[in-house]
């Protein structure tokens, strides 16, 4: 398929000094294929730790979110400047946990997109719709007014990868059918393919998130359009997801 398998383990607030301790202990225990890209995406006060004894030959490090603009008066908040900075590579955007609860629209996710690859980070691009949407028929629209919002705010595409994880799928333990993932991976690519071209599209890696585990990954690898995972409850286990990155080999 399309330029290097990516694994992205979302550990979300989970988490303790004893937890990601022993998480960091059994992934470097694990081996990563050499084909496959994986990052890691703990908590902001636990990524100092991580960095310092995750095996960075096997992983580099995500945020889960970053503001919208560079630093100044926003308590609470940590730019993408000071992730750079502080040697963070990438950073998840537009996570459908910060559209449902902190209120993130396309415009924000498609800005802060753009800001955080001008301050130098690789981006990890959410959309994904919800069951009613699905169910209702507006699936469709949803989803290119999400990548519209990133298409209209995003110049360079070379650093950034599409995470499709449907809401309906997301630590419900209901994934999508590959047939299912498949399905709308081919119309994201399609509809960057229009937008953007066809060179843009063709590497552009869309993985999938949603209830993706160990034994469920395999299948959704295989598909033409799947270039990856985001992973979630998973990813705090480490043999499970050491696993699911093997499944990209
Ligand atoms: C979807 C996913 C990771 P989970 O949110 O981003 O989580 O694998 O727990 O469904």
């Amino acid at each position: 398929s399309h330029a290097k398998f990516f694994v992205g383990g979302n550990w979300k607030c989970n988490g303790s000094v004893a937890s990601v301790r022993t998480l960091v202990d059994e992934l470097n225990a694990g081996s990563v294929p050499k084909g496959v890209e994986v990052v890691c995406s703990p908590p902001y006060i636990y990524i100092d730790y991580v960095m310092q004894h995750l095996d960075a030959q096997k992983f580099a490090l995500a945020a889960q979110n970053c503001w919208i603009s560079g630093n100044g008066a926003f308590t609470g908040e940590v730019s993408a400047e000071q992730l750079a900075d502080f040697g963070v590579p990438w950073v998840i955007l537009g996570h459908s946990e910060r559209r449902a609860l902190c209120g993130e629209t396309n415009e924000v996710v498609g800005k802060k997109s753009s800001h955080a690859l001008a301050a130098g980070l690789g981006v990890i691009a959410c959309v994904g719709e919800t069951l009613e949407q699905r169910n209702g028929g507006a699936m469709w629209t949803v989803l290119d007014a999400q990548m519209k919002a990133l298409v209209d705010e995003i110049k360079d595409w070379s650093k950034v990868v599409v995470a499709y994880e449907p809401v309906w799928a997301i630590g419900t333990g209901v994934v999508a059918t590959p047939e299912q993932a498949q399905e709308v991976h081919a119309r994201l690519r399609a509809f960057c393919a229009k937008h953007l071209g066809a060179a843009v599209a063709d590497k552009l890696r869309i993985i999938y998130g949603g209830s993706v585990n160990d034994a469920n990954c395999a299948e959704l690898a295989l598909q033409e359009d799947i270039d990856g995972f985001l992973v979630g409850g998973a990813s705090l286990k480490g043999p499970a997801f050491i696993k699911i990155c093997q499944s990209g080999a």
